[in-house]
């Protein structure tokens, strides 16, 4: 391993005035990729300039660690970019948001917020299951097709955030409901990747279509918020808690009662507005992502497929549907999962972290404000994953066939104070979709079309191009044999 250079900071790419060093960063491979195969160079922990933003890449976990955990408050800030701050209006939501009290005060509320529906919570559990009852019901309707199974996943998670956030949900076809799937493809396409833009503000004044695209995503998106805020503080009822919205708007309420300047504690309109923005956002298209990323993983590995079948028929059967408190019973389902996250994690680079004042790494001085770009594909570092890397999702399994992490690389939904806010409600759902559609449905890739590639897309979430797939319902179903109703 190359040892960091003798004034202890960690080797630099080559850099030029102005544009720093994206003259060794201009490559075919995604950004993720190439920060892994730059380490053959310059050692697993190197730095950069994007521009005048310094960056360090931080390709190992001891490091990773550092920055999360140990120094995780020093580390616990967020870059401003033109394309985030159009997001979310100059940071007032939680995940773009700068280190701040309102920032600490927003991720606390829906914290709570979220865990009225937490771990085992009747509620969300029912929600999910509603979900992916009537998702089954739309795969048996559309049978023997080439299925685009996109819109149908992003619609049954749409609706567990929508009525956790908003308490209602859509039907198919419903057109507010398409023009939320045009806007915030749009959104993941554009925000958030480091386009040049983000690298130099000033790029802003000639015309961008990525910019534009953005723009107008964003200015649908904030009306259909808006929407649903004005709905909500119209009905609103401080008796009654229906949802994540009223939550906030309590405790917006409550502060006005006690004569708090809502701007002192950032509970105005705007960051109301922006945090509903993040949770909705980020309910759908990370839990979507990594549905359509199983289930390709799933076509392409029939023999691990056929095993959760194998698993869910023994521990379950068919006489009635999957719930949470199968989870412990269902191992290598979960070990399943896990496999997923660690080969296509939904934010390969984390959302960058940013050092709040002078610190150091590995002993090596480290500047403010300095960015950490936090490598999620250590999850392939040979170093820590070879051991078992024939025997796919098994390697999540112990002998007793219980799941644990082979290593302490991973970390799919990064950790410290900047960890992700929707981990459990996330993983409630991966888990239930994924056992109802298995229990029923076997899936295979259609005649003559080829198996979904892997290779995936850069963005603000790492996507997987469009496939199809044939959903075939499994013997006992066709045959009716099965005891649960199709409803
Ligand atoms: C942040 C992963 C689902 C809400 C993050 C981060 C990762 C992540 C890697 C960045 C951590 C960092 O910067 O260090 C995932 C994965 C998901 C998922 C893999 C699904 C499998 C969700 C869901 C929600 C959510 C369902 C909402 C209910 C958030 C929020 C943040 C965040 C609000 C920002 C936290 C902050 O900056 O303080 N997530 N996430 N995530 N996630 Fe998730
Ligand atoms: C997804 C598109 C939406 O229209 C807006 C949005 C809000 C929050 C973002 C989310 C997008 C992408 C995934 C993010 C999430 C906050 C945390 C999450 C970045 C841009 C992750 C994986 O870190």
């Amino acid at each position: 391993e190359r040892a960091w250079a003798g004034d202890r900071s960690p080797p630099s790419l080559p850099c030029l005035p102005v544009i720093g060093s994206l003259l060794s960063l201009r490559s075919e491979l995604m950004p993720h990729l190439l920060f892994q195969d730059l380490q053959k160079k310059y050692g697993a922990t190197y730095s950069l300039w994007m521009g005048s933003h310094h960056v360090v890449v931080v390709n190992n976990y001891q490091e990773a660690k550092e920055v999360l955990l140990k120094k995780g408050k020093t580390f616990a800030g967020r870059a401003r970019t033109v394309t985030t701050d159009l997001l979310t209006r100059d940071g007032k939501d939680i995940a773009f948001a700068n280190y701040s009290p309102t920032w600490k005060f927003h991720r606390k509320m829906v914290h709570a917020a979220l865990n009225m529906f937490g771990e085992g919570s009747a509620p969300v559990e029912k929600i999910i299951c509603r979900e992916a009852s009537s998702m089954c019901q739309t795969l048996v309707d559309l049978q023997g097709t080439a299925l685009d199974l996109a819109p149908e996943l992003t619609r049954a998670v749409t609706n567990v955030v929508c009525s956790l956030c908003f308490s209602n949900s859509y039907q198919r076809g419903d057109p507010e409901f398409e023009a939320m799937l045009k806007y915030s493809q749009g959104i993941v396409d554009t925000v958030a990747k480091d386009s040049l833009v983000d690298i130099f503000p000033w790029l802003q004044i000639f015309p961008n279509e990525d910019l534009k695209i953005l723009k107008q995503c964003i200015a649908v998106r904030d009306d259909l918020l808006q929407k649903k805020y004005d709905e909500h503080k119209a009905s609103y009822n401080d008796g009654t808690q229906r949802d994540l919205l009223d939550a906030l708007l309590r405790a917006k309420r409550s502060s006005e009662n006690n004569n708090t300047l809502a701007h002192d504690v950032g509970l105005t309109d705007d960051h109301l507005l922006m945090t509903v923005g993040d949770i909705f956002g980020a309910g759908v298209e990370t839990t979507t992502t990594v549905l359509k990323w199983a289930i390709a993983y799933l076509i392409h590995h029939p023999q691990v497929q056929k095993k959760v079948q194998e698993e869910l028929d023994s521990k379950i059967g068919m006489d009635r549907h999957p719930t949470l408190s199968d989870r412990g019973n269902l191992p290598y389902l979960e070990a399943t999962i896990r496999e997923v996250l660690r080969i296509r994690p939904v934010s390969p680079l984390l959302i960058p972290h940013v050092a709040l004042s002078d610190t150091s790494m590995t002993d090596a001085p480290v500047p403010r404000p300095q960015k950490a770009k936090l490598a999620q594909y250590q999850h392939f570092n040979t170093k820590h994953w070879s051991k078992t890397s024939q025997n796919k999702a098994g390697r999540f399994l112990d002998e007793g066939s219980r799941v644990y992490s082979p290593s302490a690389s991973y970390i799919p939904f990064g950790a410290g104070i900047r960890v992700c806010l929707g981990e459990t409600l996330a993983k409630m759902e991966l888990f239930l979709f994924l056992s109802w559609i298995l229990q029923r449905f076997t899936l295979e890739v259609p005649p003559d079309q080829p198996l979904p590639d892997l290779q995936g897309k850069f963005g603000v979430v790492l996507q997987i191009q469009k496939y199809h797939v044939h959903a075939r319902l499994r013997n006992a179903w066709a045959e009716g044999l099965a005891s649960t109703s199709r409803s």
